[in-house]
């Protein structure tokens, strides 16, 4: 879709956009003032007066300029954008808005990090969020995923748990977004269900390179219903379509403190480039009678369906092409809910769901300040929307008219309900027998056969991660019998996990465990993931006298949808041998190597000399950080002076070779050079 291309949600969205520019100042109630930088006084330096409307009326406003953060997810970032499907999936549901092959659907995505305030750094270790709205043409669906495929926890009563453990610890509000902390892993080792979300956790999946390269997972199973009435179990995907990748740990807290905005810079800047991130639609479905068909309860959010036992069907593809005019107003604003779907689409009894149903609204009541959020501009269906329901807080709509009640004969009994048949949500007629407990069902005790799968599927330098992160994050925790309880829980997953990070802790090696999952699932590494150059970052290091060359290395990387910056010792523009001038982006103090994706040397020297320490180090962390570094013309003698010529990923003069080393991205066989 081309830029600006005005999609129905859009349009409706451009009745309240509004621009400032050029326009007199006024009151909020639309009168035209003077004056607006002193306040009204007795006298030039006399007392300011009560009836300094203006001045009460700006600061009454700033005072309530903010709202609550959300408890969780509060540091968040979205963008516009559309989906359309490949296929009509009409066999599995009768949702509208994937009936039919091409179908477009207006979005809004929101990604997110759990654990930090707003204003905390993109490279937490973390979960990301992963939500999508769907304006439908039958109401709002809204898909509130995240960037791992299971959860914490299996039933929602312990989600406050939780976050408080993982949250700043109450009594000194220490740390800000890190889980590397006593009560977060004691948390962990008290309750073993996290057994395998840690997993993932400590892997390079909560680490990601960017929103536009991780997956999103719908986490929970939930029902697809066709015309028929006949039921599926379904799991919802989206897969990036440049591939799944991250940062490594290192690059993560550098990142941190030299672009904390890294990942929201890179989503906006992607879309104002119009290289738009796009994602597929991935569909898990399993039929009915085959619910207990696993060796895991379908319904459990701690479990996967190995992509191997129950294949993803592609079965369309999101786009982002249009970044927010205003963040408080759309992203601040916007209110997911799971429990916000569309015919067809329909939950199960996962005990982490059916919370979740309850807490979405309710957290929009006080965040938003009431139950007239749907009227938000970004909220609203494009759908009409009629009902009963009245004032409150903030209404907006002027309802006409004496009748708010149903049923009455002075409106005619409208607004009424609709059958079925014409597109009434029906709930799906699940038969549900049982005693009222609160207790776990034993199909949701085993804890380590999936996070050892996990471990089992990742590869060597994938678990080497894994390890480093838990002795990072065990290393950081106070008290040594977290640690051992971590240790002795792990040891149900992997012998040779435990025994590294115990070596790492300090700690006495534990007994080995008789453990006997052999199985792995190739589709949960990231070694096996899409590598594309496309829409990468290369830094080139280049200064005045530079040789020419560059510009022909500047149009291959950008054939490529490669994004060059240039980096030198001056802002402003850099002279090249032959007089011409080229922008400077950035130079050796405002960048940073670990802010590109690859390093690129042009030239060793300008009229000042340009290797400075700063050079270097860019070049010696890229190299440490497994990433391709290359060199033109002079350049190249600067690598020999590092001694780093004919390593891998090493690639002086050949421009064709450098753009499959982006696309590479790392090279792992450097590990302990
Ligand atoms: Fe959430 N979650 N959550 N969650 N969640 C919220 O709702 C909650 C869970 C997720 O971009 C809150 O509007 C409970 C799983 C995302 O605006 C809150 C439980 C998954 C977002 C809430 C869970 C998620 C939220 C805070 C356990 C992955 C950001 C603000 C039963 C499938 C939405 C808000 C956005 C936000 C509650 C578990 C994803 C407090 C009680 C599992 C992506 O209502």
């Amino acid at each position: 879709m081309k830029k600006n291309e005005q999609n129905k949600k859009n349009q409706q969205l451009n009745k309240y956009r509004v621009n400032d520019r050029n326009k007199a100042l006024t009151t909020n109630q639309g009168l035209k003032m003077n004056e607006d930088e002193f306040s009204l006084k007795a006298g030039d330096r006399g007392p300011t007066l009560l009836e300094d409307f203006h001045m009460r009326e700006k600061i009454t406003h700033f005072d309530h300029e903010r709202i609550p953060e959300r408890v969780v997810h509060a540091r968040g970032f979205a963008a516009h954008g559309e989906f359309e499907t490949y296929v009509s999936l009409k066999p599995y549901t009768k949702a509208d808005f994937l009936s039919e092959a091409g179908k477009k659907t207006p979005v809004f995505v929101r990604f997110s990090t759990v654990a930090g305030s707003r204003g905390s750094g993109d490279l937490a270790r973390d979960v990301r969020g992963f939500s999508t709205k769907f304006y439908t043409e039958e109401g709002n669906y809204d898909l509130v995923a995240n960037n791992i495929p299971v959860f914490f926890i299996q039933d929602g009563i312990k989600f406050p748990d939780l976050i408080h453990a993982v949250k700043p610890e109450p009594h000194n509000e220490i740390p800000q977004a890190q889980s590397a902390h006593d009560t977060f892993w004691d948390f962990v080792a008290n309750n073993q269900e996290t057994a395998h979300m840690i997993m993932w956790h400590m892997s390079d999946r909560s680490i990601p390179r960017s929103f536009r390269m991780m997956e999103g997972f719908g986490v929970h199973t939930f029902r697809l219903i066709n015309e028929e009435g006949q039921a599926f179990f379904v799991k919802f995907h989206w897969k990036p379509v440049l591939g799944v990748h991250s940062v490594i740990w290192d690059e993560a807290q550098r990142i941190n403190g030299a672009d904390p905005d890294f990942h929201r810079r890179d989503l906006y800047d992607s879309i104002e480039n119009g290289q738009y991130p796009e994602y597929e639609l991935g569909l898990q479905i399993i039929k009915e009678e085959d619910e207990f068909k696993f060796d895991f309860d379908i319904l459990d959010p701690t479990k996967i369906w190995p992509e191997e036992d129950v294949p993803v069907q592609i079965v369309g593809k999101m786009t982002l092409n249009q970044n927010v005019d205003n963040y408080f107003a759309e992203t601040e604003q916007v209110a997911f809910h799971p429990g916000h779907v569309v015919p067809g689409i329909d939950f199960t009894n996962d005990p982490l769901l059916q919370a979740r149903l309850f807490s979405y609204t309710d957290t929009q009541l006080i965040r938003l300040g009431g139950p007239n959020f749907h009227e938000l501009p970004i909220n609203q269906p494009v759908c009409p929307f009629h009902n009963n329901q009245r004032d409150g807080y903030g209404r907006q709509t002027i309802n006409r008219g004496q009748v708010s009640y149903y049923r009455n004969s002075l409106a005619d009994n409208t607004p009424n309900p609709v059958p079925e048949e014409e597109g009434g949500y029906k709930h799906y007629q699940e038969k549900v027998e049982g005693k009222k407990v609160r207790m776990r069902s034993i199909s949701f005790e085993d804890h380590f056969t999936q996070a050892a799968l996990f471990w089992n599927s990742m590869s060597d330098i994938e678990k080497q991660h894994i390890i480093d992160a838990f002795s990072f994050e065990l290393g950081k925790c106070q008290e040594e019998t977290i640690r051992e309880q971590v240790i002795d829980m792990f040891s149900n997953v992997s012998h040779e996990l435990v025994t590294r990070i115990a070596d790492n802790l300090g700690l006495a090696i534990p007994k080995k465990k008789e453990i006997d999952y052999a199985k792995s699932s190739p589709a949960l590494s990231q070694a096996n993931t899409k590598k594309k150059a496309d829409t990468r970052k290369v830094g080139i290091i280049a200064a005045d006298g530079f040789d020419p060359e560059v510009y022909s290395l500047i149009k291959y990387l950008q054939e490529a949808d490669i994004n060059p910056e240039i980096i030198s010792d001056h802002q402003g523009s850099i002279s090249s041998k032959d007089g011409s001038k080229i922008p400077v982006h950035h130079t050796l103090k405002t960048a940073d190597s670990v802010l590109f994706d690859a390093i690129l040397i042009a030239s060793k020297e300008g009229k000042k000399p340009l290797y400075t320490k700063e050079a270097p180090t860019f070049v010696k962390e890229a190299f440490m950080h497994y990433k391709p570094i290359g060199a033109i013309q002079d350049g190249a003698s600067v690598l020999e002076d590092l001694g780093l010529t004919g390593e891998k990923g090493v690639i002086t003069n050949d421009t064709y070779q450098f753009i499959e080393a982006v696309a590479e991205a790392r090279f792992w066989d450097r590990v302990g050079k």
